[in-house]
């Protein structure tokens, strides 16, 4: 099986005249596209409390995105992400604890393990691709998305995509370099589509999630001390 990515990235709100500062850095639009994605999560949201994210992204297929190795603290988050059909499925099986379910698919999981629709929303992604100077040919570039969802909200990522986690501290300075680069803060904290729109249409489930959110770093700080 192929090892899964892992996504390194740091959100950032756009300012005025990004795309100029982009081009100044040397970056090139490499596409526009516009999608839909649809989250699902049990009606307890099992998942999302879980940090696991499942949606389906209208022309990608079937995606979920879980915390990798390297936890998520600070301005920037690490998630594996999975595509295969099979890998999400025994993955969900394992988080809901629905051992014996043999799925292939993830479309035969979601009436058993009872997900449902939890948000849904188009984005429309510019998608740059920048390296750094200094940088070797061989490095792969930076990815940029300058992300403008349906419901009004606005958000930027810088992003690599590494397949070891030994890859990621190299990947986080490439990531804070381009980020100073283009005036975003390593303290910059910006929430991203999600969560946005579970803060507007759900939020009674984003105060769900925000109190596990704020219980896990009370845990984490509490162990550190
Ligand atoms: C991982 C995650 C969520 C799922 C959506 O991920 P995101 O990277 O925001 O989506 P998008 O459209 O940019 O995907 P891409 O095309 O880059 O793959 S929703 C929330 N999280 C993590 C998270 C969290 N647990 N808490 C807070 C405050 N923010 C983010």
């Amino acid at each position: 099986m192929t090892h899964p990515w892992i996504e390194v990235e740091q959100k950032f709100v756009p300012r005025p005249g990004i795309e100029d500062r982009l081009k100044e850095l040397g970056g090139t639009q490499e596409s526009r596209v516009s999608f839909r994605d649809s989250y699902y999560d049990t009606r307890e949201l099992t998942l999302m409390k879980a940090d696991h994210w499942l949606r389906h992204r209208e022309g990608s297929g079937w995606e979920l995105k879980c915390p990798a190795a390297g936890g998520n603290t600070g301005s920037h988050t690490e998630y594996l992400e999975l595509t295969a059909e099979a890998a999400i499925a025994a993955r969900l099986c394992e988080r809901l604890a629905t051992a014996g379910l043999a799925a292939e698919s993830v479309s035969e999981t979601l009436a058993p393990l009872e997900l449902q629709e939890v948000a849904s929303f188009v984005t429309e992604r510019s998608v740059w691709k920048l390296a750094l100077s200094g940088a070797g040919d061989e490095e792969e570039p930076l990815t940029v998305d300058l992300d403008t969802a349906d419901f009004g909200y606005a958000v930027g990522e810088v992003e690599a995509l590494v397949r070891e986690e030994a890859e990621v501290p190299k990947a986080l300075e490439k990531i804070h370099s381009l980020s100073s680069l283009l005036g975003v803060s390593q303290q910059e904290q910006t929430p991203g589509k999600l969560i946005v729109y579970l803060k507007r249409f759900r939020p009674q489930d984003y105060q769900r999630l925000l109190e596990v959110a704020t219980e896990k770093n009370d845990e984490q700080q509490g162990s550190a001390a």
